[in-house]
């Protein structure tokens, strides 16, 4: 048997409950075997793939806290702190009811992978709590943010774990965990990203996801003599994440057609009002149902996802799993030609096997994504220099991050797969340089 099937089968034994790790296990080890089938007599030697698979620690802890009606609720907490070879672990939290450890295991390693192919110096980690804030007060959110922290702050730190937003985690809640932090340990340190501008944020991290996908899209559609001017474009999600790479595909004239929540999905034929998007988003934390409300002309489409709308370029903003193979047949029967991923492993392994056969440019997450993650170590480089860059200055260096991620990885899939195929390209092109940095530090 293969290095890379002993590792999965030893995993699959000890975690058999976890699903979505698994998964996410699963598709990097088999996009790595080209570079363990050409190493594998050093890499067994260091039972490197066996490390690389297991988080280096997890904390979880309960979260206690009390709702605006005087009830008491407990959730669960963790951080899983999974590769520090490159630097500290770097990653988001995510607050929803569905998270576990299955889920934030497959999130920090893609974070390990993702965060290598930024070429800057952090590991990789994720977190969070199966808290859902939709709906809680600013106060029950307050709450339970500083209860969260008040486990969370002894295992984190500016030069150990640096945690940033995720689903459900956005400046409102990274605010007040950082308050929560410097109350504990009188520390006035980088220790969350995305913070506000006031007291330590960076420029141009709110944007940076969304804007980061845009410009790496548009990179892989230049290399094919193609551009983003003229094309449709369908999103999904509205967060964060939706709402800027929306913003950069108008500014650079793409017709975006749609964006959704997990209610239902939005058409609007004229385009997306971004105005009318971040007045619902972002003034009321309203749900998507209410654009059309204000749109004539748009539709809503309850309990539906928008890839049955047609379109020349898909952007999975939302969550994981988001397209299954039948939606990616629907897409690419309607012309989808680009798939890039703002969202983390949006498509499942029959779609990614659609994408693959009909030959479309496909960017994978940890590729496509990795922007958001960039701009948190660029504010973490001016929190150290105690400095703050300009937008310009953190948006154009963003740009050179995307543009040189997409040669990386095109540079990898044609030296370990074809020109091409983008997800061995991604995969191994993050390993090359973790791999290295393992073996180096010896067994640890
Ligand atoms: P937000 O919480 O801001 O927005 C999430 C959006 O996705 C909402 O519209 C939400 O709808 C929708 N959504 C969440 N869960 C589901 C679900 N199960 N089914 C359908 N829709 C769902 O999160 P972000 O925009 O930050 O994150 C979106 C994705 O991007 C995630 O996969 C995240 O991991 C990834 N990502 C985020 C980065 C960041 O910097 N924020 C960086 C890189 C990747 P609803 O309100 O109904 O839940
Ligand atoms: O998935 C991701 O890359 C993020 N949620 C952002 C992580 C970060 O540390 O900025």
């Amino acid at each position: 048997m293969s290095y890379v099937n002993e590792v999965y089968e030893m995993l699959q034994k000890k975690h058999p409950y976890e699903a979505e790790f698994l998964e996410a296990a699963k598709r990097i080890l088999d996009s790595l075997t080209p570079i363990v089938d050409a190493n594998e007599d050093l890499y067994r030697r260091n039972a490197l793939l066996e490390r690389f698979v297991e988080p280096e620690r997890i904390v979880s802890f309960r979260v206690p806290w009390t709702d605006d009606q005087g009830k008491n609720h407990v959730n669960l907490g963790y951080r899983v702190q999974f590769n520090s070879a490159i630097g500290p672990y770097k990653g988001g939290l995510r607050f929803h009811p569905t998270v576990n450890q299955s889920i934030l295991k497959f999130l920090g390693m893609e974070q390990i992978l993702k965060n290598s192919l930024t070429g800057l110096p952090i590991g990789g980690g994720k977190g969070g709590a199966d808290f859902d804030p939709h709906g809680r007060s600013d106060a029950e959110v307050m709450r339970f943010c500083q209860s969260f922290m008040t486990e969370l702050y002894k295992y984190i730190g500016k030069d150990v774990d640096v945690p940033a937003g995720d689903i459900g985690v956005g400046g409102r809640e990274v605010a007040y965990l950082y308050g929560q932090y410097k109350r504990i340990t009188n520390l006035y340190e980088g220790v969350l990203t995305g913070k506000g501008l006031s007291f330590g944020g960076s420029l141009a991290r709110p944007e940076a996801t969304g804007y980061g996908l845009i410009y790496i899209t548009e990179e892989m559609l230049r290399a094919a003599g193609e551009e983003l001017k003229g094309k449709s474009v369908v999103v999904s999600g509205s967060g964060n994440v939706a709402q800027y790479a929306i913003q950069k595909a108008q500014e650079r004239g793409a017709l975006v057609l749609s964006c959704s929540d997990s209610d239902g999905f939005i058409y609007d034929p004229d385009g997306i009002k971004l105005d009318l998007l971040f007045e619902i988003k972002q003034k009321r934390r309203g749900r998507i149902r209410e654009y059309a409300e204000k749109a004539p002309r748009s539709e809503y489409h309850a309990g539906e996802k928008p890839w049955s709308v047609k379109c020349d370029i898909a952007l999975p903003c939302a969550t994981q799993n988001e397209i299954n193979g039948e939606d990616a047949k629907k897409l690419l029967k309607n012309g989808c030609t680009v798939v890039a991923e703002g969202a983390n492993m949006p498509s499942d392994e029959e779609a990614i096997d659609a994408y693959l056969a009909a030959k479309i440019l496909y960017m994978p997450a940890k590729a496509a994504n990795a922007g958001g993650v960039a701009v948190s170590a660029l504010e973490m480089s001016q929190n150290s220099e105690r400095l703050s860059w300009s937008f310009e200055e953190v948006d154009s260096r963003l740009k050179d991050i995307m543009v040189n991620i997409y040669r990386n990885v095109s540079a990898a899939s044609e030296k370990y797969a074809h020109k091409g195929n983008f997800v061995i390209g991604a995969n191994v092109a993050g390993f090359e340089k973790v791999a290295a940095a393992m073996l180096a530090q010896g067994l640890v």
